[in-house]
């Protein structure tokens, strides 16, 4: 029996872990307490790691989809049908033709990062999707508009901070999402023990609503209102504490004028009183942070919400300063370094929508437009890694029928999902605690400055392969499927930049950690960090402004074009009187700490007990339309309707009903054996494609008008 150190990789938090190892098995996990960040804290997801590597349902080697269901093959054959299904579907119809989603676990995995990112890029083209279009789209695009980089997010430093204003996230089920937060409730104890207070702004009483000093109730979708008001309340006050390396603060004012806490106060549901008091709370506390997050961001105005919320730290002075906002210092810093690039926006523009791409990517509503609209450029491959866009993009059901009409499609994951049951081979890379792991993007966005690395706590599995090891050697075949030639031939034509490409590829993840750490300040190197194996303490955010501006002139322009021609329709929404109409009702999302998001449903540690996958509904909504609590009820939306059970709860706001996503996992070949408590039905049959936020055209999936009728 040995005792091993390292971190979780399943969420944001990236808690340190104590992992029991006998015969190559993990027996036990806990929460490491001498991890500088995470001080012990650990959720139910890292225990159920145990499960997830012992299931039977998780493959080792690639799968082939053959008329008689799912066939082992070998990784050379595998290579083989991957690097020519790509390759001639290019040939034949051009490099558009083969799109890619990357999902949400990519970022988790150091492999991914090092290695699927040059692997991508080999494919050329501009059919790029992944879930940041589902997700944090809004904060990056403002992120590159203010800052100058897209990852350039200020973090708030809650650990000192004296007034933290939370709309939209809900840190204690999500453990903090763009802020790296583990360890939220005690950091929230602290918090009020030193005469703090948290404001949780929510149209459910969510957990994190239960810990806060005030929680209200916002309707969905009209947080930009709310935002905007408290910004006219605060320059009307004279209390603004601008940086001089801002510049626009006037205009601003002239820009907010109409939108005053009472005139807003009627369509957002937070009365006028209210949102002076918070205005004014806000800007007096000697250090505040306001913190937006998926509710905020995945909606219709999600780009001028994340936009008002880095106006309203920086004219309160909380932008750069102890206990408001800072950029962090990681021991591999990305925006620094220029590891990743800074972001462009609307560059050029999808086909069939006419969306702007960000980053080089197109928003994720319209993949499947892209996939089912014939014409030169029309996707007719996939390559899908980790990820399960059936359940994950809005308008999943014509996804589900556009992925089967493919010619072609490669699944990376190691489960066979609503999504990778359409490829013709999956292959699958070893899962977490059999690689080498370092968070090359949480670090960037964490609370307090630490490294760690951690060497893969368990060997491989005989015949099992890393994912970095998968991108390096597929590389090698699809660029000799493309060449149409031998490796030999192949050689002789290389490239200078595929010749790095390549280099890049034969270098472990391990070896380019340790190059990247000794290419910063820091000094640190991964044999260093060996010798800590709990992770080293880099200290608190520190300010840093204007120097880690990353924008031409070292200056943030206040007053951006793309977000003012959004003020009109802000304009129309305060003067709705009805929102929404006919009856209607507003769907938000829902996250649970025993979930995450389309996967983990197999996991016995986490399936057990009480179903969450159904619709919360106030009582009063349910009583107007005669439905009884547990029932079934039909819900409907312009972009289809499913069945799910109702639950009666006074913890939604009347007129809002709440379902998770990444369920509904009852479709014909999916091998995944799923407890009954959490099949479900998935969110994405109902949020529509069509609906974008109109600045980033980020997906909106919440504040989803639908109704609901009894079965
Ligand atoms: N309605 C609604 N829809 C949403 C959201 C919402 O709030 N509401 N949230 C959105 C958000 S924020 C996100 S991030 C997306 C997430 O959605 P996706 O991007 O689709 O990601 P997951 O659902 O996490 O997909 C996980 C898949 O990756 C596989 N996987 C896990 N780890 C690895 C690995 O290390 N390597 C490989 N190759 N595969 C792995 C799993 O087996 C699983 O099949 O969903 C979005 N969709
Ligand atoms: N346990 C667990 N942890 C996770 C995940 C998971 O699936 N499970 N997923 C991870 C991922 S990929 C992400 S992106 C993060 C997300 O992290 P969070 O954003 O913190 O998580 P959510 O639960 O989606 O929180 C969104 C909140 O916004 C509220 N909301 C909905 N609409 C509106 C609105 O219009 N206005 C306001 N003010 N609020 C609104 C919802 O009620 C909800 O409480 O969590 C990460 N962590
Ligand atoms: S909070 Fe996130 S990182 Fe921490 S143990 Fe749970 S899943 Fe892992
Ligand atoms: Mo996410």
């Amino acid at each position: 029996m040995t005792i091993k150190f390292g971190s979780c990789n399943l969420c944001e938090a990236m808690c340190g872990l104590e992992f029991t190892v006998e015969d190559n098995t993990v027996t036990s996990v806990r929460g490491d307490k001498q991890d500088p960040l995470s001080r012990g804290h650990i959720c139910p997801k890292a225990v159920s790691l145990i499960d997830l590597h012992a299931d039977p349902d998780r493959l080792i080697k690639p799968v082939r989809r053959t008329d008689s269901g799912w066939q082992e093959i070998d990784w050379d054959e595998a290579y083989e049908l991957v690097a020519e299904g790509l390759a001639s579907t290019r040939k034949k119809h051009g490099s558009n033709a083969v799109g890619i989603y990357q999902g949400n676990p990519n970022v988790h995995s150091l492999g991914a990062m090092t290695h699927g990112i040059p692997f991508t890029s080999m494919l050329r083209t501009k059919n790029r999707y992944s879930a940041t279009s589902l997700d944090q789209l809004p904060h990056q695009l403002v992120n590159h508009l203010l800052y100058g980089h897209q990852l350039a997010l200020p973090i708030p430093d809650i650990d000192r901070t004296d007034f933290f204003l939370v709309l939209g996230g809900n840190p204690m089920a999500s453990n903090g999402s763009m802020m790296t937060v583990p360890d939220f409730a005690n950091r929230v104890r602290d918090l009020k023990a030193r005469g703090g207070k948290l404001v949780v702004i929510d149209p459910r009483r969510t957990e994190t609503a239960d810990i806060a000093d005030v929680h209200h109730f916002v309707r969905p979708g009209t947080d930009a209102l709310l935002l905007l008001a408290l910004i006219n309340s605060i320059v009307g006050s004279g209390k603004t504490r601008t940086a001089a390396y801002v510049d626009g603060e006037a205009e601003i004012a002239s820009l907010v004028a109409d939108f005053t806490p009472a005139s807003v106060a009627p369509v957002v549901g937070i009365s006028a009183e209210d949102i002076t008091t918070l205005a004014k709370d806000f800007a007096e506390a000697d250090a505040a942070v306001a913190y937006g997050r998926m509710g905020v961001s995945t909606q219709q105005f999600g780009s001028v919400c994340q936009w008002a919320i880095q106006v309203l730290n920086i004219l309160t002075g909380n932008l750069d300063r102890v206990g408001g906002a800072m950029l962090t210092d990681p021991a591999i810093d990305l925006v620094e370094k220029n590891i990743v690039g800074r972001g462009h926006f609307d560059k050029w523009r999808s086909r069939v929508r006419d969306l702007p791409e960000f980053a080089g990517e197109f928003p994720c509503s319209t993949m499947v437009d892209e996939m089912t609209t014939p014409g030169d450029g029309q996707i007719r491959a996939m390559a899908v890694f980790s990820g399960n866009p059936v359940l994950s993009m809005p308008g999943g059901e014509k996804l589900d029928r556009a992925f089967a009409e493919l010619d072609f499609m490669v699944s990376f994951d190691f489960y066979i999902n609503e999504t990778s049951r359409h490829a013709d081979v999956i292959l699958p890379p070893t899962m977490s605690l059999e690689r080498d792991h370092y968070d090359l993007i949480f670090q960037t966005f964490a609370v307090r400055n630490t490294a760690k690395f951690m060497p893969a706590v368990l060997t491989k599995k005989a015949g099992a392969k890393a994912d970095w090891e998968i991108f390096r050697d597929l590389a090698v075949r699809y660029q000799a499927a493309l060449a149409g030639s031998t490796l030999g031939a192949l050689r002789a034509r290389l490239t200078p930049k595929s010749i790095v490409t390549e280099a890049r590829l034969r270098l472990s993840p391990r070896r380019t950690v340790d190059v990247l750490l000794r290419n910063h300040r820091k000094g640190l190197s991964v044999s260093k960090l060996a010798k800590s194996p709990h992770g080293v303490d880099l200290g608190p955010l520190e300010p840093g402004l204007p120097r880690k501006l990353r924008t031409w002139n070292k200056r943030i322009q206040l007053v951006q074009d793309i977000i003012v021609a959004e003020l009109p329709a802000l304009h129309d929404l305060m003067t709705t009187t009805e929102v929404p109409t006919d009856g209607q009702l507003l769907m938000i999302g829902r996250r649970h700490l025993r979930s995450n998001n389309s996967w983990m449903h197999n996991a016995p540690r986490l399936t057990k007990g009480k179903p969450r996958h159904q619709l919360l509904a106030h009582p009063d909504d349910l009583t107007a339309r005669g439905i009884e609590d547990g029932s079934l009820v039909a819900v409907t939306s312009a972009a289809g309707a499913v069945e799910i059970e109702v639950i009666a709860t006074d913890r939604m706001m009347p007129g809002v009903v709440s379902m998770p996503h990444g369920f509904g996992h009852q479709r014909k070949g999916v091998e995944l054996s799923v407890a009954s408590s959490v099949v479900g039905a998935s969110a994405n049959d109902i949020t529509d494609p069509q609906q974008v936020d109109a600045v980033s055209a980020n997906a909106i999936l919440n504040g989803v008008p639908v109704t609901i009728a009894a079965v």
